[in-house]
């Protein structure tokens, strides 16, 4: 498939999209949403790939594009596709991590949030500036936020438009590491989940992204059948024969 405004690399079972509008700080306009949608599409169902990274050269991304959004109604607001997308990356089916440098504002954060790990340079500057523009973070922002750094943080950094930085975000938990080189620091934890079986990754990130939602007696029982599942899986069995073996498993992600 091609793409205009992201470019995808596939190497080790991992995939790189790097988001590409440099110009424009890679802010995110509808066609490079489109793309991203497609793209998860297209990877969620390539069995060669196990990991997704995205990531910008020198920055994350800037942002929706505000020049898309100036004069939009109420009704084209509704209809301002990003969320979907986001969810579909939220819920793809394998682990996704974001490795972040330079900006990642607004937008450009909530599809960080959207990610099952967010990397950070120190001096990435990461925030939700939409409230200097009139408007609120929409794109899950307010919704996956305080999920991760807990109500009052989420409130200030929404209510502030605040910009921080890689130690701040980390003691909040908007980020989960930081590297001066984020992307190398990424590669390599994917690299380390791209070992892993592929079902039980799939199934765990079901139950924990359930767990964000759910009372816990669904989440439990939602857990029971997702573990049950697992048996019908070969690296179930590769796994716990290499255990009693005593040699290291060979997953083969089935
Ligand atoms: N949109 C459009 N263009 C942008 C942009 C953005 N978000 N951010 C940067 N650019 C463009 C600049 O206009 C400039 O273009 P030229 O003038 O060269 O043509 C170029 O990128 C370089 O930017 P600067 O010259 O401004 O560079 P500086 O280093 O001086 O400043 C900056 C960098 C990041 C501080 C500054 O560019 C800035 O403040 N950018 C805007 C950041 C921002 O406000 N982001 C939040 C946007 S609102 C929803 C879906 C999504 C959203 C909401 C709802 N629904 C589904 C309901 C999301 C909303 C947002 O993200």
């Amino acid at each position: 498939m091609s793409y205009e405004n992201i470019i995808i690399r596939k190497e080790n079972n991992i995939a790189t999209v790097s988001l590409n509008r440099p110009k424009s700080l890679n802010a995110l306009n509808s066609e490079l949403v489109a793309e991203l949608d497609r793209a998860f599409d297209e990877l969620s169902a390539d069995s060669e790939t196990r990991v997704v990274v995205i990531t910008g050269e020198k920055n994350f991304a800037a942002g929706a594009d505000i020049t898309n959004m100036v004069e939009l109604t109420p009704e084209e607001a509704r209809d301002f596709a990003f969320s979907d997308t986001y969810d579909k990356i939220a819920n793809c089916p394998k682990p996704v991590i974001a490795a972040i440098e330079g900006f990642a504002l607004g937008g450009g954060m909530e599809l960080a949030l959207s990610c099952d790990f967010r990397i950070a340079a120190p001096n990435a500057k990461m925030g939700f500036p939409e409230i200097t523009l009139g408007i609120f973070p929409g794109a899950g922002g307010t919704q996956r936020l305080p999920r991760l750094v807990g109500l009052p943080k989420a409130k200030r950094l929404i209510f502030t438009g605040a910009i921080i930085r890689g130690e701040e975000a980390l003691a909040c938990g908007l980020v989960d590491g930081l590297a001066d080189n984020p992307l190398e620091e990424t590669m390599s934890f994917a690299l380390e989940l791209a070992a892993k079986p592929a079902v039980a990754l799939k199934l765990a990130k079901e139950c924990i992204n359930l767990a964000a939602d759910a009372d816990i007696k669904t989440g439990i029982a939602y857990e029971a059948s997702n573990w049950a599942r697992l048996f019908a899986t070969s690296d179930q069995k590769e796994g716990m024969r290499a255990f009693i073996e005593k040699r290291k498993p060979e997953f083969a992600g089935k």
